[in-house]
C-alpha cells in the first residue's frame, strides 16, 4: 500500500527511484531516494493538520535564508533546505488517501549525530544556531503561520498531562504516578519563559523550536556544523526554546530512550562549549532577561519534553513514533531524570553564563 502511494508520489515529481527509510525523526517518515540527489518525506498530518501552511512557512524561511547566504557569499544549498516542486509546481503532493509528501534536496557530504562525540561538535552546532537566529532577525514573523499552536507553552503541556492522567485511557496512570508527582511539583515554576514572553520581558523572535542535535548537519569530511534542518516548527517563539532544547538533547550523557537512568547525566563541559558558541554568535542580540533565563531554559525544555512523552504514554502512544511498547514511558523517565540532574546544576550553569556573557544578571 505504502509502496503504491510512494510510486504515485514519485510520478507526480517525475522521478524514478527506490525509496529506502532514512533518519530517526519521531514525527515524519523520511526516505532516501536512491540514485537521486533527493530525500522524500511523508508529512505527519496528525501532527501538522495544515500541511499547506507548514510548507508555506518553509518556503518563506528557506528563501530568506538562501538570500542571506548569497549576500554573505556562502553556498545557499548548504545553508538551508531546498524543496523540489512537483511537476505541477506545487510544494508538496497530496495523495488521494490524504497523505502528504514533499521532496527535499539532500545536502551532500553531510551527516548527523544522535549523540555529540566531543565538545567541538556542540560548539559548532551552537554557532550555527546563533547564526540561524541572526539570519532570521530581519524576517517578518507575522508572515508565519503557527504550525502547532502553543508548541512550547509549558503550562499548557502540563494541563494536557493532567487531562491525560485523569482520562487514563490506557490504564497507565497508576504506574506513572511518581513521574506525575514530579511534574506537578514544578507546575508553577515551569511557566517562567512563557510568562516572560507574554509580559514582553523577553522578545518574540523567529525560532526553530526543535533543535535537537540530530536536526543539525555536519560536514562528513571536516566535521564542521553546516546547518539546521527539520524546519516544520519554525515559528515565532523565544530564543530560549532553541537554546534549551539543543542542550536537553546534546548535553545528555545518554540517548533520549536510555532505560538505565544511572547513565543519564547532564554534561557541564558540553553545556559550557555550547553556551560559548551560542553567545559568540547571538550574545549581543540577547537581552539581560534572556541571559538570566538561559540556564533555566535547559531545565524547562527538558521538563516539557518529559511531560510530553509522559502525556503520550498515558494517551496510549498517539503522537510520538515508538519502536517498542512503552517506549514513551522510558523516554519520560529518562527526561525527568535528566531534568532532576539539570536542576541540581542550575547555579553552576548560571555562573558559566555570567562569565561568558559578561552580564551580571
Ligand atoms: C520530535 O521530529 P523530531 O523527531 O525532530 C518533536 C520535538 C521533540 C522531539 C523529541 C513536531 O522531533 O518537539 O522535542 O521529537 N517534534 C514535534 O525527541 O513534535
Ligand atoms: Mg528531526
Amino acid at each position: 500500500m505504502e509502496r503504491e502511494v510512494i510510486s504515485r508520489v514519485l510520478t507526480a515529481y517525475g522521478i524514478k527511484a527506490q525509496a529506502v527509510p532514512f533518519g530517526n525523526g519521531h514525527i515524519n517518515d523520511t526516505y532516501n531516494l536512491i540514485g537521486t540527489p533527493y530525500l522524500l518525506q511523508r508529512i505527519n498530518t496528525r501532527v501538522f493538520a495544515r500541511p499547506d501552511r507548514l510548507m508555506r512557512n518553509i518556503q518563506l524561511v528557506t528563501a530568506h535564508l538562501r538570500q542571506r547566504a548569497e549576500q554573505a557569499g556562502e553556498d545557499p544549498q548548504r545553508v538551508t533546505l531546498s524543496l523540489l516542486p512537483t511537476l505541477d509546481g506545487e510544494s508538496f503532493f497530496q495523495s488521494s488517501d490524504g497523505s502528504c509528501y514533499r521532496i527535499l534536496r539532500r545536502i551532500e557530504n553531510t551527516r548527523c549525530y544522535e549523540r555529540a562525540q566531543n565538545t567541538g561538535q556542540m560548539y559548532g552546532a551552537a554557532q550555527v544556531l546563533g547564526r540561524f537566529g541572526r539570519m532570521l532577525e530581519g524576517f517578518d514573523a507575522a508572515q508565519l503561520y503557527e504550525t502547532i499552536s502553543d508548541f512550547h507553552d509549558t503550562p499548557k503541556r502540563v494541563a494536557a498531562l493532567e487531562a491525560a492522567a485523569a482520562g487514563d485511557i490506557a490504564g497507565r496512570a497508576g504506574q506513572d504516578a511518581p513521574m506525575l508527582q514530579f511534574a506537578l511539583a514544578r507546575k508553577e515554576r515551569c511557566g517562567v519563559i512563557c510568562r516572560a514572553l507574554k509580559k514582553g520581558e523577553i522578545p518574540l523572535r523567529v525560532t526553530h523550536n526543535d533543535t535537537k542535535l540530530n536536526n543539525f548537519l555536519f560536514d562528513s569530511q571536516t566535521d564542521r556544523c553546516v546547518c539546521l534542518v527539520d524546519l516544520d516548527t519554525v515559528m515565532p517563539g523565544s530564543a530560549l526554546y532553541d537554546f534549551g532544547d539543543a542542550l536537553r538533547f546534546g548535553a545528555s550523557t545518554a540517548a533520549e530512550d536510555e532505560a538505565d537512568l544511572d547513565a543519564v547525566h547532564f554534561d557541564m563541559e558540553i553545556f559550557a562549549a555550547f553556551a560559548k558558541g551560542y553567545l559568540e554568535q547571538a550574545g549581543r542580540a540577547l537581552c539581560r532577561t534572556e541571559l538570566s533565563l538561559l540556564a533555566q531554559s535547559v531545565l524547562w525544555m527538558t521538563y516539557e519534553c518529559a511531560v510530553r512523552f509522559l502525556t503520550d504514554d498515558l494517551n496510549g502512544d498517539v503522537y510520538f513514533k515508538i519502536q517498542y511498547p512503552r517506549q514513551n514511558r522510558i523516554r519520560a523517565l529518562n527526561q525527568f531524570a535528566l531534568a532532576a540532574d539539570i536542576e541540581r546544576r542550575l547555579l553552576q550553569m548560571d555562573r558559566i553564563v555570567r562569565q561568558l556573557s559578561g552580564c551580571d544578571f
